[in-house]
């Protein structure tokens, strides 16, 4: 019986204990969004009981269909984040606009969320996720502009995977670390500290549904996963269609998940600041890469709040394959 539980509080600030800077601000806006978490766990578990499925009558600004637990997840996380008094911007996929706190409430961190992605698989009971990534502005200009930065200036990012049990996956910046929620405690209790990604796996992970859509580059690099040079295993394809599962078992058995552009989506489907940049700034805090053919996502600078961007993302050296293939069929 473990009776030396490390919650995830308790490890955020042995992990700040070497920063003379820190004011146990963070630690209270981690946990506002474990707050979110907790309630959107408990919330998937009873859905099919609680008449939670199923569409909600509405959609939001990408003219998705929204689900009751899409509108219920965006509203706790946005009260949650909103009376922790640390954000003076957030930004998330169900709203078209920012939301600004100025005043008494506000505070220096700004914080990018989607509060329930894969939500088209909530019917059929495969695993969704909310993921977010945290910015620190020390003099916000309460605008988008304290957002519309490259990832890499995050000082955070995570997921949780609200699956067989739910799982929070957290990058401080150094390292990754998984948080397993104790329902019975309700707390997210450290079960593995400082995950790293194999550098490569034979798995890939794409919607083969889009292939007549790829650039050349992209069916290239699929064709050498599935027909590799001589000597090496051709590799299985996993894809669930929930960026945060599909994710999740790249980080932990390695390989490369992509969302490429298409004739369909020419910008990708997937969006830069609140589902790129964070499981970007994940898998490179695990040793891993992620591209959209030409720049490391990590150092693209957004222009809007909602943009989409291609994704390559997972074990270095599969990705860096992806990378010089961009690179040399570009200059044929
Ligand atoms: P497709 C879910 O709707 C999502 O936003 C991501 O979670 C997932 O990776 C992607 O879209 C799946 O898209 O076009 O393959 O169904």
């Amino acid at each position: 019986m473990n009776s030396d539980l490390v919650t995830l509080a308790r490890h955020s600030i042995a992990l700040q204990k070497e920063n003379p800077e820190a004011s146990g601000d963070f630690t209270l806006l981690m946990a506002s969004i474990q707050l979110g978490c907790k309630f959107v766990a408990s919330n998937v578990r009873k859905a099919g009981l609680a008449n939670l499925t199923g569409l909600a009558g509405c959609k939001n600004i990408t003219g998705d269909d929204q689900k009751k637990l899409d509108l219920i997840a965006d509203d706790v996380f946005v009260n949650s984040l909103k009376s922790s008094g640390k954000v003076s911007v957030l930004v998330s996929e169900e709203r078209e606009e920012a939301i600004i706190i100025e005043g008494e409430q506000s505070g220096n961190y700004a914080v990018v969320f989607d509060p329930l992605d894969g939500s088209s698989n909530i019917d059929c009971g495969v695993s969704i996720g909310t993921i977010f990534g945290i910015y620190r502005s020390d003099r916000p200009s309460y605008s988008n502009k304290d957002v519309l930065r490259p990832g890499r200036e995050m000082v955070a990012a995570g997921y949780a995977l609200y699956g067989s049990s739910t799982q929070l996956v957290v990058s401080y910046g150094k390292g990754v670390h998984c948080y397993t929620l104790d329902p019975s405690l309700g707390e997210f209790i450290l079960t593995q500290e400082n995950i790293v990604i194999p550098e490569r796996a034979t798995i890939y992970s794409v919607n083969e549904g889009n292939s007549s859509l790829w650039d050349k580059q992209t069916c290239a690099f699929v064709l050498s996963r599935k027909s590799p040079l001589k000597g090496r295993k051709p590799y299985s394809l996993r894809y669930i269609g929930s960026m945060v599962a599909d994710i999740h078992r790249t980080l932990l058995y390695g390989g490369v998940f992509l969302y490429p552009r298409d004739s369909k989506n020419p910008a990708g489907k997937l969006r830069l600041l609140y589902e790129c940049f964070p499981m970007a700034f994940l898998i490179e805090a695990a040793g891993g890469r992620a591209t959209d053919g030409k720049d490391n996502i990590l150092d693209i600078i957004p222009t809007s709040i909602h943009q989409r961007s291609p994704i390559c993302i997972g074990s270095r050296l599969d990705v860096s394959e992806l990378a010089t293939l961009y690179m040399e069929m570009d200059q044929i």
